[in-house]
């Protein structure tokens, strides 16, 4: 007989008890996702209470945690709280809160078996560890991870001391320091989860393994691993090899910029050699210092910028998106082919359309390689990705193209081409289908000029490569119609990008603030710095690659090209320098002909800085500028540029710009962006440091007149996240 546990609606758990068995629901009501707040922590606590007194129901023998909302088990804490901590003792009190709940979850009397079904993150995550046992769901939706050093913080419900000793160091470090997320079946590979079933039969599943647990008849994996533990890492000397090639990574990718890896090393190492109590401890103590820390605040603020940019309610008010199920490309290079992959991975069917028949073929086979080494990475099986790859067909006719609901033309820059494309596709089309052009210099309106039906003509800036690089810039004009704009945007999240809308002008958004900081870069080495230097400068200040390297990458002709349209729009400040024209004229165009600001190998790997490039430049390497001027010429630029787009409304928020600028140019994360940047620095202090520069260097330095204006009334551009 089913003994149920009335609760009253509107709670963020209910616990029914059928047959023994504690079911209980999380559903927290008028959240998008189940997040471990101060409600649920509550709610929780009586739950748990309840049945460790019996209290509940006396002959209660084992329980199963369940979510109500489909994809998410649990997202982790609530990161909106975060803000709320103003001291570490705030953030450790709330790590130790966590942890005694989940002590208590851990060691509760009956058995408790985790039935995931959608994401359990961070503090998700950290609770299904405290359980028994763990089912996972095969739903795509399924993912499991420890993210939280891309926050700035570490685990701090236990996480940092459960997974090690759960899958061992080497596993556990691999999943805490990448924030990596696996789904079920890679979670079961790993040890994270006892067993992956149908989501149809998961609470079923659950039920019966729980009861199982409460009569003996099974025992968790996890209990069997926990005795038996990874013997190779207890081989005298191979722990320590492992921490020290850990730090040596760490360090290597973040150059020390990032404090929560390195602490988060700290507190694994240090708690493997004592009890789980101690090892909370030290963990309580470290997420506490790091979710204060100016990392962790402007890592929390990228992420809320970050979600509202995917979720933008702007766009609702104007019109719907259209339903987007096939996509057509024009121009099957490198990135109509990226293009075509991200949207096959996204279950979209894509046609690829070049001229020649072997260009078709290429790009088919740039896109079906990706897509095959992304699907083996995630340890797809053969006729999973049979399917994903069949979802791309190469043509050199127009053919399928009136089936398509966006079609992304993404042949060679250069205007008449394109807007000859414009029209052909447009013959080929019909009124309901977005027309989008993948230009980064081409202004939206000289595009939308070649079309017969000018409303359905946007900008659709993808990065390079595609499939890796994280924003969509979508630029629209002044005739763009709303449907066509909600439509992009609904795409460009479907494929798994964070969207931005900005308005047309040269360079857009992300173009327009790298084109002056790139040009400095060029004026630092005709003054005579050395190459390595301007890149150690930039990398040092936290982007992923200097600005020398970043020309050898995009291409040499490509940024000459640019840099001219960006210089002819703003001769004030970003006259183009000799050094393009001149490496140019000498036949490097960087890593593609293997010839550029630095040597390549025959199998295209980067080699040493190039010495007979200062003959070409013209300029000896003469003269040694302290790193921080370096810096500042080149990151104030930058900042400065963005707040004018601002100023003149190509941007339509200062949010988008900070998302614009670290996820599509690699402006450094833990500096938030570059207005969360002028925030923090105070746009008093950051005027200063522009006047200065303008004084020394020139009117290219003129501070932008928002800055001006912020400087003088103190105005914030988040002052609810300071
Ligand atoms: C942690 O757990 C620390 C612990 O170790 C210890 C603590 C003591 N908090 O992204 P979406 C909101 S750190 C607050 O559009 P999707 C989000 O803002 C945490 N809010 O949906 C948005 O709000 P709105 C570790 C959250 O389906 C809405 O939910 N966890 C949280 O594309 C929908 O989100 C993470 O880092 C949260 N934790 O993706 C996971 N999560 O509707 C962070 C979501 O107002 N979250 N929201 O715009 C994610 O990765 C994605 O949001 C998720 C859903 C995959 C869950």
């Amino acid at each position: 007989m089913a003994t149920m546990v009335s609760e009253e609606t509107g709670a963020p758990v209910h616990m029914d008890v059928e047959d023994g068995i504690a079911i209980i629901r999380l559903d927290q009501p008028g959240k998008p996702v189940n997040v471990i707040s101060a409600d649920l922590v509550t709610a929780m606590d009586d739950i748990l209470r309840r049945l460790e007194e019996g209290e509940a129901d006396a002959s209660v023998r084992a329980a199963v945690i369940l979510s109500e909302k489909k994809g998410t088990w649990i997202a982790g804490a609530d990161i909106e709280q975060f803000k709320e901590f103003r001291t570490p003792a705030d953030a450790e009190a709330a790590s130790r809160a966590g942890q005694r709940l989940l002590d208590r979850l851990e060691n509760l009397r009956v058995p408790v078996v985790a039935a995931i079904d959608g994401v359990a993150l961070g503090g998700g995550l950290e609770v299904a560890l405290a359980c028994t046992y763990r089912i996972a769901s095969d739903s795509p939706k399924t993912r499991l991870g420890l993210p939280e050093v891309n926050l700035g913080i570490v685990p701090g419900a236990g996480g940092t001391q459960r997974l090690p000793r759960l899958i061992g160091v080497r596993a556990a470090l691999d999943l805490m320091l990448t924030g990596k997320q696996l789904d079920g079946r890679r979670a079961r590979g790993a040890g994270i989860v006892d067993e992956v079933v149908p989501v149809a039969i998961l609470p079923a599943v659950a039920r019966q393994v729980a009861n199982d647990l409460a009569e003996g008849r099974k025992e968790p994996r996890g209990a069997a691993r926990r005795r038996s533990p990874q013997w190779m890492e207890n081989l005298p000397g191979m722990r320590q090899l492992i921490f020290s090639k850990a730090r040596q990574g760490v360090m290597s990718k973040t150059k020390g910029l990032y404090p929560a890896p390195l602490r988060l090393l700290e507190v694994v190492e240090k708690g493997l050699d004592r009890d789980l109590a101690e090892g909370l401890e030290l963990e309580a103590r470290a997420f506490g210092e790091l979710a204060v820390t100016p990392e962790a605040r402007s890592l929390v603020h990228l992420f809320f910028a970050t979600t509202a940019a995917k979720n933008d309610p702007a766009l609702g008010e104007t019109a719907k998106p259209k339903k987007v199920d096939r996509i057509a490309v024009v121009g099957a290079g490198f990135m109509g082919a990226g293009i075509a992959a991200a949207s096959a991975e996204s279950g979209i069917r894509v046609r690829l359309k070049d001229v020649k028949p072997e260009a078709a073929a290429k790009g088919l086979k740039t896109a079906r390689d990706t897509l095959i080494k992304r699907a083996k990475r995630k340890k797809a099986r053969g006729f999973e990705i049979t399917a994903l790859t069949d979802r791309v067909e190469a043509t050199t006719e127009y053919t399928g193209f009136h089936s398509a609901d966006v079609v992304v033309e993404a042949v060679f820059e250069d205007v008449s081409l394109k807007q000859t494309v414009i029209r052909d596709v447009e013959a080929k089309i019909g009124a309901g289908t977005v027309l989008g052009s993948n230009t980064s210099t081409i202004p939206i309106s000289t595009l939308a000029e070649a079309a017969s039906r000018p409303e359905n003509v946007i900008g659709l800036h993808f990065f390079s490569p595609v499939e890796k690089m994280p924003l969509l810039e979508i630029i629209t004009h002044p005739g763009t119609a709303g449907w066509v704009t909600a439509t992009s945007h609904a795409f460009g999240k479907q494929i798994g990008k964070t969207p931005i809308i900005v308005n047309d002008a040269p360079g857009f958004y992300a173009n327009r603030i790298l084109s002056p900081y790139m040009a400095e870069a060029a004026l630092l080495l005709e003054e005579g710095v050395r190459m390595e230097e301007i890149d150690a400068a930039m990398t040092g200040w936290g982007y992923p690659v200097g600005p020398i390297t970043l020309y050898d990458e995009v291409g040499l002709d490509v940024a000459q090209k640019a840099g001219k349209i960006l210089a002819a729009a703003f001769a004030d400040r970003m006259r183009p320098s000799s050094v393009l024209d001149r490496m140019v004229a000498d036949g490097r165009q960087g890593r593609k002909n293997g010839r550029g600001f630095f040597t390549y190998d025959e199998d295209g790997k980067k080699g040493t800085p190039d010495e007979s490039v200062y003959a070409v430049i013209g300029s000896p390497a003469a003269k040694t500028l302290p790193r921080a001027e370096i810096q500042e010429r080149l990151g104030l630029m930058m900042v400065n540029e963005a707040l004018r787009t601002l100023e003149e409304g190509v941007l339509r928020s200062a949010r988008d710009g900070d998302v614009g600028a670290v996820l599509g140019i690699g402006f450094p994360p833990f500096r938030g962006g570059p207005f969360w940047y002028v925030d923090q620095t105070g746009a008093a202090a950051v005027l200063e440091r522009m006047r200065a520069l303008e004084a020394r260097h020139g009117p290219r330095f003129a501070p932008a007149a928002l800055l001006v204006e912020r400087a003088a009334s103190g105005e914030r551009f988040f002052p609810d996240e300071s």
